[in-house]
C-alpha cells in the first residue's frame, strides 16, 4: 500500500481535527482572545519559526533537484515571515527575550532531530507542520481586527496551493521507501499533531505557567 499525505489525514481524522480547531483560533475569530493569550502565541511563534527555518534549510540540503523550487519559495516566504513578525512584537511592545515556554522548547528540540531524519520523513513533517497553520487559520477564516492579517497570512490561497506542492513531493519522496521508513513517518505525522494542539493550548494558557 503508498503511503500519502492524503492517506495519512484520512487515517487520523480525530488527531488532526485537534491540532487545527482549538478555542484560541476560535476567541481570535470571535474577536475575544485576550491580549495576553494572543502575545504569547506570537513571541512563542517567533522563535518556533526560527527553528523551522532551519528544518527547511535541511530539507534544502537532502532534496532532489525537482522539489528544490517550492523549497527555495517557502525560503523566500520564511524572510519575509521572520521580519513580518519581528514588526508585530514591535507594533505590540513585547519583549522577544521572554523565556521560551516548555511546548515551545519541545517543539523546538522535535524539529532539530527531524532535520537529522531521511528526506521523504523530513518532507512528510515540513508538510504537515504547513498543513496545520494552512487549515487551522483558514477554517477559523476571516477574523475581524487586529487579527484579520494573521488568518489571511496561513489562509491565503497562495499558501494552500503551496502546501498542496509539499504534500506531491512528499507523496514522491515516500514513494520509494521501505515500510520502517514510511512507519517513521506515520510517526511525525502523529507527533505533530499532537505538538500543534499543545502549542494552542500553551497560547491559550497565556502567561500562566506551561506544564503541558
Ligand atoms: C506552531 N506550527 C506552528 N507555528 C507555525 N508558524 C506553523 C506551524 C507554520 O509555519
Amino acid at each position: 500500500m503508498p503511503l500519502t499525505c492524503q492517506k495519512l489525514l484520512s487515517k487520523h481524522p480525530s488527531q488532526w481535527q485537534a491540532a487545527t480547531v482549538h478555542p484560541f483560533l476560535a476567541q481570535c475569530q470571535q474577536g475575544t482572545i485576550q491580549p495576553v493569550q494572543f502575545n504569547t502565541w506570537l513571541v512563542q511563534d517567533y522563535h518556533f519559526v526560527i527553528e523551522f527555518t532551519r528544518l527547511a534549510a535541511s530539507l534544502i540540503q537532502t532534496a532532489p533537484a525537482s522539489h528544490l523550487d517550492t523549497l527555495l519559495s517557502g525560503i523566500i516566504a520564511l524572510k519575509d515571515e521572520l521580519n513580518w513578525f519581528q514588526a508585530k512584537v514591535t507594533e505590540r511592545q513585547l519583549d522577544l527575550n521572554q523565556p521560551l515556554q516548555a511546548t515551545c522548547i519541545t517543539y523546538r528540540q522535535f524539529m532539530q532531530n527531524l532535520a537529522q531524519q531521511p528526506y521523504p520523513v523530513k518532507a512528510v513533517g515540513f508538510w504537515a507542520i504547513e498543513l496545520a497553520y494552512n487549515q487551522g487559520w483558514q477554517s477559523h477564516s476571516p477574523m475581524p481586527e487586529p487579527y484579520t492579517e494573521f488568518a489571511d497570512r496561513w489562509g491565503n490561497a497562495a499558501f494552500t496551493t503551496y502546501v498542496e506542492l509539499l504534500a506531491g513531493q512528499a507523496d514522491s519522496a515516500l514513494q520509494d521507501t521501505d515500510d520502517p521508513l514510511k512507519a517513521e513517518a506515520e510517526a511525525v505525522f502523529l507527533r505533530i499533531a499532537s505538538l500543534e494542539k499543545d502549542f494552542w493550548q500553551m497560547a491559550y494558557a497565556g502567561g500562566a505557567s506551561d506544564s503541558m
